[in-house]
């Protein structure tokens, strides 16, 4: 059947006299048949992805893409006068993640099916997700973000476990959203949801009854763990999800003929950093329950489960105290403690122990009980080794690999910038969409002046389009011959979203003192910041002060402006990183383990103004130094800095005029009259006392390296080549190669 009359049959009369509500939800319907229809590996082996966030962002044009029907629908509706962009505007993106973890498992999910492989991802189905941030007095506020529709991606199913916690039991309920491959592949993400799970507890804000566990469980994504309430229901949440997915890998496992035994013939758990961790005493219990012995359990345990580490801040390494593990999962801690105690007859460094002062170390566990322990980009995992983890690395040299990171292209490029797609497609054909590395054929058109107009033209393209956007949904003015210069990602210190504003506050000066840039400067940025983190909000803060005082000043604002864009998301990352020209990645070297948004940006053809950081250094590598805009001091030096904790910030803030000025004008007249008093002190004196991200040292040699940037974006045609240099060595982050990797030297499913 034509497309045309397959929608139109599900909506029951024309195209062009529905609304788009019922015609979103028709597509819907048609896409969840479609991808039922499609083939699944149900090899003997499965992988089992647990993960507490799956940031999987709207579906429903992804799925169109990868059914190889998105061409199709998208001139359909047009034919009958509708926009498949104003169609997608119905759909509510799910916000299951906070940003890189929960975007790479989302990512990974799509690669999975892509090489049709055997996994599922697993995860928890929040029904608020993280909270969606809207700006009030120039301050982030917190308001919940439901998501789930009525129909939507979800398909419950009929599985449901009890999962039992100190003092109670609960009944879980199962649901599943299909992922489907670019290849007629399908696999599934799996989200366990409560069913006394109560929404009405919640009101305008995400504040709500933080004891009352069978009606709260699944409501949020890490509720705000400033207090022990938070933090408790976080391992309540944890248990849920590992609890039920250690149920599933079981009942999958024996329905396919295992004996448990030989469980790691059946499956393989990869750890997504140590939120699901007690899936390895949870896994042993179940296995003990079904009859096999402590030791034999957990070497069985320690065949099946792998883990992932996505950061080296000591403080995002979880280690719950005991008395929270003997309120909600007491079950568990006689095995934990059986965990520890075989480590501590075998092993002499007290530093590896899983039990230390009274506080349970997750990852510790994860490494003495997994096969495989990765890193998530070549320096990362270097860290890891070497600094980091090197106690345990001298205990299982062989368990360590690394694994860089990866982002799909279909959504990635196929689906968020349709026009650049479009022209790689006519110079090289379209294999790299399976494959790709073929994009480093494009290296043969650096010297051809119309392909390198051609992409310029396709940038100003999307420049518009955002500009469009942004003036439409956020009433912003933007100019888009202005140089477009993003940085969007969760907002932390260690990112240094701070760095960036003190180089704002010091282009202003400059401005003021007539120094004015050859093309102006549009500045981005998107940032969510954890409702308790409070140093994050003053930044926010800083940055919307800074905002509006420079986009009114009729002396600055035509050549430098400012714009912190509102609810930053998946769908509002599809919308910027088509339109970037200067991606900022300037995480203080060592700190950042990959990122994954540099991938993305390089690959839509932005340069990098970064640090030696995660897997900026890959990018330096493959593109060239003439490519990409390094700078600040290297991860080493870093590193030995915190060892001889001889920072002092306030020497470089005495020594440095530029410094001095810039972060004196935190706590000037101006910017008060636009903000807090309180909020500006206290961003002031953290960074005048303690800079922790030692974005002083880094200052001058940033704001130099940008200068330098800015004035090489003048030579249009010799910057359209470094665009086209970083499209054309992107394909190496394809998240298919980093899955082909893990399956190779990890999983070892069939194909
Ligand atoms: C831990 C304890 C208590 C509360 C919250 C957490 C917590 C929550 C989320 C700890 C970590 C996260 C998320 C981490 C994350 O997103 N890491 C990023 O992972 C990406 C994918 O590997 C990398 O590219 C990024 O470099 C890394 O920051």
């Amino acid at each position: 059947m034509a497309i045309m009359q397959e929608i139109e049959t599900k909506l029951q009369k024309g195209i062009s006299v529905s609304t788009n509500e019922e015609i979103y939800f028709a597509l819907l319907d048609l896409v969840k048949e479609k991808a039922e229809g499609k083939v699944t590996n149900d090899g003997k082996k499965k992988l089992y992805y647990i993960s507490a966030e799956f940031l999987i962002g709207k579906l429903l044009s992804n799925n169109l893409i990868n059914l190889g029907i998105y061409d199709e629908v998208k001139e359909t509706l047009e034919k009958n006068g509708r926009s498949l962009a104003e169609i997608e505007e119905i759909e509510a993106e799910p916000s299951l993640g906070n940003g890189g973890l929960g975007r790479l498992a989302a990512c990974f999910l799509d690669s999975i099916a892509t090489l049709g492989l055997n996994g599922d991802g697993v995860g928890l189905n929040y029904h608020f997700g993280l909270f969606k941030q809207v700006f009030e007095n120039n301050l982030q506020k917190e308001t919940p973000n439901p998501w789930i529709t009525e129909k939507s991606w979800l398909t419950k199913s009929d599985i449901s476990y009890d999962v039992n916690f100190g003092g109670f039991k609960v009944t879980s309920r199962l649901y599943d959203i299909d992922v489907v491959g670019y290849n007629n592949r399908t696999t599934k993400l799996r989200l366990f949801d409560i069913e006394s799970v109560d929404e009405s507890i919640v009101g305008d804000t995400i504040d709500f009854d933080k004891d009352d566990i069978e009606k709260n469980l699944t409501l949020f994504l890490y509720p705000d763990d400033s207090d022990d309430k938070g933090r408790l229901l976080r391992v309540y949440q944890q248990y849920f999800m590992v609890s039920n997915a250690a149920h599933l890998i079981i009942d999958e496992a024996i329905a396919k003929g295992s004996n448990l035994h030989d469980l790691a013939d059946y499956a393989a758990v990869q750890i997504n950093d140590t939120h699901p961790s007690m899936v390895i005493p949870e896994l042993i219990r179940l296995l003990q329950e079904k009859g096999i012995l402590m030791d034999e359990a957990i070497e069985i345990v320690s065949k099946v489960c792998a883990y992932t580490n996505h950061t080296i801040l000591a403080e995002a390494l979880e280690k719950w105290p005991i008395a929270f593990l003997d309120k909600a999962v007491p079950q568990l801690m006689p095995i934990i403690r059986e965990l520890d105690n075989k480590v501590r007859a075998t092993v002499s460094d007290e530093s590896t122990y899983i039990i230390k002062d009274g506080l349970v170390h997750m990852a510790h566990m994860d490494i003495h009980y997994g096969y495989s322990i990765n890193g998530v980009a070549y320096l990362h995992t270097e860290i890891l080794k070497n600094t980091e983890l090197n106690n345990f690395y001298k205990l299982y040299p062989e368990r360590f690999n690394n694994k860089t990171n990866g982002i799909t292209f279909r959504r990635w490029l196929m689906s968020c910038n349709p026009e650049l797609s479009a022209m790689i497609t006519d110079l090289i054909g379209d294999g790299w969409k399976k494959d790709a590395n073929e994009l480093e054929k494009l290296g043969n058109f650096l010297n051809d002046d119309a392909v390198l107009d051609r992409l310029l033209s396709v940038k100003a393209g999307k420049k518009a389009d955002l500009k469009n956007y942004l003036a439409t949904t956020q009433g912003m003015d933007i100019d888009d011959n202005s140089i477009f210069d993003i940085q969007v990602k969760r907002l932390h210190e260690y990112k240094r979203q701070q760095l960036n504003a003190l180089y704002i506050i010091h282009k202003y000066f400059e401005i003021k003192a007539g120094k004015k840039p050859e093309t102006p400067i549009t500045l981005f940025f998107g940032a969510k910041a954890a409702p308790a983190y409070i140093i994050a909000k003053d930044i926010i803060h800083l940055i919307l002060c800074l905002q509006e005082i420079i986009n009114n000043d009729p002396e600055v604002s035509p050549y430098l402006k400012v714009f912190m864009v509102e609810n930053y998301n998946v769908t509002m990352a599809e919308k910027l990183i088509p339109a970037c020209d200067i991606s900022e990645q300037i995480s203080l070297a060592s700190k950042e383990a990959s990122g994954t948004g540099n991938m993305k940006f390089m690959l839509n053809g932005a340069v990098t103004l970064g640090t030696s950081d995660g897997a900026n250094v890959e990018i330096a590598e493959l593109v060239g130094a003439d490519n990409i805009y390094v700078f600040g001091e290297d991860s080493q030096t870093v590193i030995d800095r915190y060892e001889r904790g001889d920072y002092c910030s306030k020497d470089y803030y005495e020594k440095d005029e530029d410094i001095k000025k810039a972060v004196d004008f935190i706590i000037s007249d101006e910017v008060m009259a636009v903000g807090c008093k309180e909020n500006l002190e206290r961003l002031y004196n953290e960074l005048l006392n303690k800079d922790w991200f030692m974005t002083f040292p880094d200052f001058q040699d940033y704001v130099a390296t940008k200068e330098r940037a800015y004035s090489d974006y003048n030579n249009r045609k010799a910057w359209a080549k470094k665009m086209l240099v970083n499209i054309s060595k992107a394909g190496f982050f394809s998240s298919d190669r980093t899955i082909a990797q893990y399956n190779e030297e990890v999983w070892k499913l069939d194909k």
